[in-house]
């Protein structure tokens, strides 16, 4: 554009705070040390240098923020809301710096500064806002919402304590409290101005006004206000920077205690408190008892917060309430914000008089669901008593949406009083409760599932009833995760290699990859790709000595199973086939057994002891085989502590075979198994979540497939689990259970194990002993895989070559054409 100055000839330099340049840069960080650390550089702690240059990225995002809101606002252009819990978005700095296309300038202004990029990389604390899957998953679709040009925003909480960190001591996970707010945050800008207020508890009285309609006004017992924290996000190599807007709770100051009698004004400065607690700490999910007051609080706070923001920008941009549909979408990710549903109803009829059926249009045109779950134990209900205190006017409005839903339904299936009672919002079985899959259910135009297999099984059971009613709103995405941070910033070594090959379109087009198959069979290119792997394996070599003191052999098979730690995840199937090899070895201690390093991490909710056993198996298996003269160093077992965003970006390019091991027809998709794929890990696995579709995309020969299917595992629970039978006629893995049960991993303390024993003998709803034969089988044909170099890493380029599909640009691209019927925006700067 020529009618504009030309800053760089004006000033003689790059403009302050947009120079992408070196001499800019280096100038800026100078600055921003002085400017907001008030540190001189001689006296500069590493910390400040790591603000000074967050800043100095962020700076350079401003410009580009500002001209998305502004291009969004001139074209009238529908935005994607992502409602969300979680958002598990990792380290920004590296991430930022590959978007603005800026990271070598900056390592080079650094340089002339005598730091360096990758030790101020390592400083960055990362926000730990999500338990695993699900928060990441919506991280992954904020990287590529940017990067696809869609407008879009982020609405969740702004948690001050995330995901704890696990620490290991004598083997056994120890919870400490996350901080990652304590040194400040440089990405984070609050509004204050951008607040709401938010209702809690008290009761409902009914009036009829003026004009002689039914109101209905609460009476809360207090009130939260919720302050705007926003983050940007850039996108790769475009100019679009979205917004994750992030919901703090602060309390009311001026809440009037006149209200109360004396019995209520100890419960009015009770909840006062709560309400400054509001935001305070993320749950850890697989909790028994998940189903606390301040849990739904939190819910209902962030969903009312990002509804009324969603109001007031389309005031703003001077549309009617009715065209709230047309201009904004908003996804529900899981039930967790599935009280949207209610809140919007309530924001329609009784904060802008819009009559019931006008509103219930608008709220289901506006609204869709992401299921992620089909475990029974995992789907979200609230017991009445709870609700009603809390919500009394959501609860009115909740009785009212189905007492017409279950009209609806009698009109359609008449006389059919079980489908009445399975589709009803109320659970009338026992203590009453809200069930919330089904309340998302019907105040949605759109209910997908996460992967094919996991979309079949939700028509087929948990809202088969829903997907007979209205089957043109189920649909499937399959996830998928984002190359930049999983490839790009993880793996710098392959996407070099692979620019280098390709060209660096599959950046932003995954299916790319695919050209990668004509060099499976090329020796020259298998060398460097090896090279590749082998540089990725010695880096988690040294990590894994750092944080363990354990010494691994970077030639040895690496054998990853990284996730949260569940039973349904069966990670204690992985213990149980390295207590077999153990034993092998101690029979045979001449044994050719190829070299293996099996690495653990994830955390296990700090309430669900199975899981914390697991963990502490793991450990016990590890210092006993490690150290074991007869095992010559061939078997290596490491727990990784802490697992993270941050150590998963060295984690998951390290990997030569990847554990996907759930019980089939458990693990909705699993997006780790992506991660691995992508960088060139082959699956060992069971037909569940998306490893079918890895399987599909990689060819069968490609995966390592065992395990009953979903439904054989069906048909054996239905004709009464056996897990002896599975013993009895199995030498090895009646061994490997005697040993656990001896004490051997415990120290001689015979009863550590035996709940875990136990369980896998006499209930264990995953079927770990009846998937373990086949699975050991497979490990054998895994091995002799890997004798044969060539043939291996055949296998690992296909496998990247093939793993286009797992991109998250790709499932944007779905969720934008299928469900939210939203088009990119092109931002010009
Ligand atoms: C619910 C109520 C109270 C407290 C906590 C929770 C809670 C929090 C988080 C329940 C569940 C979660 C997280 C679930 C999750 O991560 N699910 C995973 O989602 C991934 C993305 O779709 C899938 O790939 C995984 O298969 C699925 O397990």
């Amino acid at each position: 554009m020529n009618d504009k100055p030309d800053l760089n000839s004006m000033i003689g330099a790059e403009p302050a705070r947009s120079g992408l340049g070196v001499e800019a840069l280096k100038r800026d960080i100078v600055d921003n040390l002085i400017c907001l650390q008030a540190r001189y550089p001689e006296i500069a702690t590493p910390h400040d240098w790591y603000m000074a240059l967050a800043y100095t990225v962020r700076d350079r995002m401003m410009t580009r923020r500002v001209a998305t809101t502004h291009t969004y606002v001139a074209r009238d252009a529908k935005v994607a809301c992502y409602l969300s819990a979680e958002f598990l978005i990792g380290p920004q700095l590296g991430n930022n710096l590959i978007n603005l296309g800026i990271e070598s300038s900056t390592r080079a202004a650094l340089d002339a500064l005598g730091l360096d990029l990758d030790a101020l990389l390592a400083i960055e604390e990362e926000p730990g806002l999500g338990n695993g899957g699900l928060g990441r998953l919506a991280a992954c679709y904020l990287d590529s919402l940017s990067t696809l040009e869609i407008p879009a925003i982020g609405y969740g909480i702004r948690y001050e304590f995330g995901i704890f960190d696990q620490e290991i001591r004598e083997g056994w996970q120890v919870e400490v409290t996350d901080k990652w707010l304590q040194k400040g945050n440089p990405w984070e800008i609050q509004r204050p101005d951008v607040a709401f207020y938010v209702k809690l508890g008290g009761h409902t009285e009914s009036e009829t006004d003026v004009q002689g309609r039914y109101r209905v006004r609460w009476v809360p017992a207090y009130t939260v206000k919720g302050v705007a924290c926003d983050t940007p996000i850039t996108g790769y190599r475009v100019n679009t920077c979205n917004t994750l807007r992030l919901w703090k709770s602060e309390a009311v100051e001026s809440f009037d205690l006149q209200d109360f009698n004396a019995g209520d004004y100890y419960e009015a400065v009770h909840e006062k408190v709560q309400s400054e607690t509001l935001s305070k700490v993320l749950y850890p999910n697989d909790e028994p008892e998940a189903g606390k007051r301040l849990r739904l609080a939190q819910q209902y706070f962030f969903v009312s917060c990002s509804l009324q923001d969603m109001l007031r920008l389309l005031a703003l941009k001077g549309e009617p309430i009715a065209r709230l549909p047309d201009m904004f979408t908003a996804q529900m990710n899981d039930t967790h914000p599935s009280i949207a549903v209610a809140e919007l109803m309530r924001l329609l009829i009784d904060e802008r008089q819009v009559p019931w059926d006008a509103a219930w249009d608008i709220t289901r045109r506006t609204l869709a669901y992401t299921n992620h779950t089909l475990l029974p134990e995992a789907l979200e209900t609230w017991g009445l008593p709870l609700f009603q205190s809390l919500l009394p006017r959501l609860l009115d409005i909740i009785y009212e949406i189905n007492s017409r839903f279950l009209d609806e339904v009698r009109r359609r299936f008449p006389g059919d009083d079980a489908r009445l009672a399975r589709m009803s919002l109320i659970d009338e079985h026992g203590a009453r409760r809200v069930r919330m899959a089904n309340l998302a259910t019907i105040g949605s135009h759109a209910v997908n599932g996460v992967a094919a297999l996991h979309s079949k099984l939700l028509e087929e059971t948990v809202l088969r009833d829903f997907a007979q009613m209205w089957p043109e709103r189920f649909h499937n995405v399959t996830n998928g995760v984002t190359p930049r941070r999983f490839l790009m910033l993880g793996n710098p070594g392959l996407a070099a290699l692979l620019d280098e090959t390709l060209g660096d379109a599959w950046r932003t087009d995954l299916g790319k990859l695919r050209a990668l198959d004509q060099y499976a069979d090329d020796v020259a290119f298998q060398d460097r790709w090896r090279g590749v792997k082998q540089d990725n394996k010695q880096t988690l070599a040294a990590q894994i000595r750092n944080a363990t003191g354990i010494i691994v052999d970077s030639s040895a098979l690496f054998d990853i199973q990284v996730k949260r730690i569940h039973e349904y995840k069966r990670q204690h199937l992985n213990a149980l086939y390295i207590v077999t090899l153990y034993q092998r070895l101690r029979r045979d201690p001449e044994l050719a057994l190829t070299p293996r390093c099996f690495v653990f991490g994830g955390k296990a909710a700090p309430g669900y002891a199975m899981a914390k056993l697991i963990i502490r198996l793991i450990n016990g298996i590890a210092e006993v085989v490690n150290d074991d003269p007869v095992v010559k160093g061939r078997l290596k077992v490491v727990f990784f502590p802490d697992f993270n965003v941050k150590n998963a970006h060295f984690i998951y390019p390290a990997a030569d075979l990847s554990e996907q091991i759930s019980t089939a027809g458990k693990e909705a998709s699993g997006t780790g198994n992506m991660k691995f794929m992508m960088n060139g890990a082959l699956t060992i696995g069971t037909l569940d979540g998306a490893n079918v579709e890895i399987r599909e995309e990689a060819g069968d020969d490609n995966f390592f497939l065992f395990g009953l299917s979903a439904d054989e595992v069906e048909r054996v629970k239905g004709d009464g689990y056996r897990p002896a039978s599975f013993v009895d006629g199995n030498q090895e893995l009646h061994e490997a259970l005697e040993m656990i049960g001896s004490g051997h991993f415990s120290r001689g303390d015979r009863d550590v194990f035996r709940p875990l024993v136990e369980n896998l003998l006499h209930a264990d709803p995953f079927l770990v002993l009846a998937d373990y034969a086949e699975y050991v089988a497979r490990q054998h044909d895994v091995s002799a895989a890997w004798q044969d170099p060539r043939r291996w890493t055949r296998m690992s380029i296909l496998n990247t070559a093939y793993s286009g599909k797992f991109s998250s640009d790709r499932a944007i691209r779905e969720y934008c054409e299928q469900i939210w019927k939203i088009a990119p925006v092109k931002i010009a700067l």
